[in-house]
């Protein structure tokens, strides 16, 4: 474990979200910590971190608090300063699953920028965000992204704030992780801790041996069943 708890008990956590504009990074903290989605831009200016506690009853009942800090627009220039990246224990970097080039800049410019500044035991996700645009979007390269998680070690998810789909479970398996560092990510699976309680959020303050044909079915495979989710959703919202 490499928490910081405080007096209260409280394991405070701090997350910072990385990725190109537009991506919809600001809409995930949104959905995560209000349950709320905007389908203009948010604007940002002013806004520094978002608070969220989660009680995870599979580990004794700890809270985490996720201390979630934006960019506030700043990424738009690379000009984040190295103390946003400060006492970071995870960074969750984010693309547009139907823009290329934004999983490109995730890749080369973002995951260096955390090897560069951020702590060294900092824990990846990595948030395929927008997938309720897949359905019209079959271009996406599912291995691709899956072998890069693999590589750096990071916990990969479909997200969209949109549909509300895989972004609690992203931050539940980031926080498993963060209590407790042996934790291992079974994609298949559920999350190996559930929710207790939602304690309150504060306003924003300021297999490389399969061939390809394999890998194909796979990927069929994998955007049928995402599809299914989404359309299921669509069917619920939430
Ligand atoms: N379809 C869809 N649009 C989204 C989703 N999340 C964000 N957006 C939209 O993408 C745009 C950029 O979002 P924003 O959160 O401001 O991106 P940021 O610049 O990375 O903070 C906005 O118009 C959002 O409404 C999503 O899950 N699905
Ligand atoms: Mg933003």
């Amino acid at each position: 474990m490499n928490n910081d708890s405080n007096t209260d008990g409280i394991n405070v956590c701090k997350v910072v979200l990385l990725g190109e504009s537009y991506v919809g990074k600001t809409s995930i903290i949104s959905r995560f910590v209000y349950d709320f989605f905007q389908e203009n831009s948010i604007t940002t200016t002013g806004a520094s971190y978002a608070t969220k506690n989660i009680r995870f009853k599979d580990y004794n009942n700890q809270t985490v608090k996720f201390e979630i800090w934006d960019t506030v627009g700043q990424e738009k220039y690379r000009s984040l300063t190295q103390i946003f990246y400060k006492d970071a224990a995870i960074a969750i970097l984010v693309f547009d699953i139907t823009k290329y080039k934004t999983f490109i800049e995730m890749k080369n410019y973002w995951y260096p920028q955390i090897k560069n500044y951020a702590p060294k035991d900092i824990i990846i996700g990595i948030a395929g965000h927008k997938c309720d645009l897949i359905v019209e979007n079959e271009q996406f390269n599912e291995n691709e992204v899956k072998d890069f998680a693999n590589v750096i070690g990071a916990i990969f998810r479909y997200t969209s704030a949109k549909m509300c789909i895989g972004i609690s479970e992203l931050f539940l398996n980031l926080g498993c992780k963060y209590l407790d560092h042996d934790y291992i990510d079974p994609e298949s699976r559920r999350p190996k801790t559930n929710i207790v309680g939602e304690i309150g959020g504060n306003r924003l303050s300021n297999n490389k041996n399969v061939n390809n044909n394999d890998k194909f079915q796979n990927r069929k495979q994998s955007v049928k069943l995402t599809k299914e989710k989404v359309n299921e959703k669509k069917k619920k919202w939430c």
